[in-house]
């Protein structure tokens, strides 16, 4: 692969600034802190596009990244920072949920979840939406790097039994930010659903 051509379009705070172009999105989501930033800027080779930090809440908008001139990388706020006021939170959260239920031209929600940790009820809850509103979603585990190979073996399990009977998921990967691993698969699967994604415009059009 060679490396992607990719620039920062925007910054949105309101749903309503979103732009309306033809192009499909693939948004990151997940808590705070999880690696979304970290694993766009792993994804397309580049080390300082999105801003990442070891403190919790940096990204508090929808950053959008357009990709070889195609499609469209959508960094989101991380959920479940506690440092936040409830107005805030539920801003965030209206922000968020808005943008994956009823963004037209997202193609795929990647939900990051820490190698190390259990989902959080934050995730189950964002898991379960998805599949209810039957929006794509894969499930990419972050910081493979720091967990021993057995434990991120029983996580993959974990989680692929969770999704087992969700008709929505594409697929549950590992993936680090650190090392690189899974970049590869997680290249191929958004490749997949963008070709998916235009199939299927081309034939309802
Ligand atoms: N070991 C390890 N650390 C990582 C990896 N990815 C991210 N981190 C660290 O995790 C912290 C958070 O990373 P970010 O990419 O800023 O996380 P985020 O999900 O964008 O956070 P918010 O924007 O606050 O929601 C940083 O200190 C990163 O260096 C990884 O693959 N391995
Ligand atoms: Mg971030």
């Amino acid at each position: 692969m060679h490396t992607p051509r990719v620039a920062f379009l925007r910054s949105i705070v309101r749903l309503e600034e979103l732009p309306d172009y033809p192009f499909p999105e693939v948004a990151f989501a997940g808590r705070s802190n999880v690696g979304k930033s970290s694993l766009l800027n792993a994804l397309v080779l580049q080390r300082r596009l999105a801003r990442t930090s070891a403190t919790p809440g940096q990204t508090r908008s929808i950053n959008l990244y357009p990709v070889n001139g195609e499609w469209v990388l959508v960094d989101l706020p991380g959920y479940g920072y506690a440092r936040v006021s409830h107005e805030q939170r539920d801003e965030f959260r209206r922000l968020v949920m808005g943008y994956l239920l009823e963004r037209k031209q997202l193609a795929l929600a990647c939900v990051l979840v820490d190698a190390r940790r259990d989902p959080s009820n934050d995730d189950l809850a964002l898991l379960e939406e998805l599949e209810l509103h039957q929006r794509r979603f894969a499930v990419i585990l972050t910081k493979a790097d720091t967990v021993a190979p057995v434990a991120l073996k029983e996580r993959l399990e974990q989680i692929r039994a969770l999704v087992e009977h969700c008709s929505a998921c594409q697929d549950v990967l590992a993936t680090s930010a650190r090392t690189k691993l899974g970049r590869t698969q997680l290249w191929a699967l958004i490749q997949n659903v963008l070709n998916h994604h235009r199939t299927q415009r081309t034939s309802s059009a």
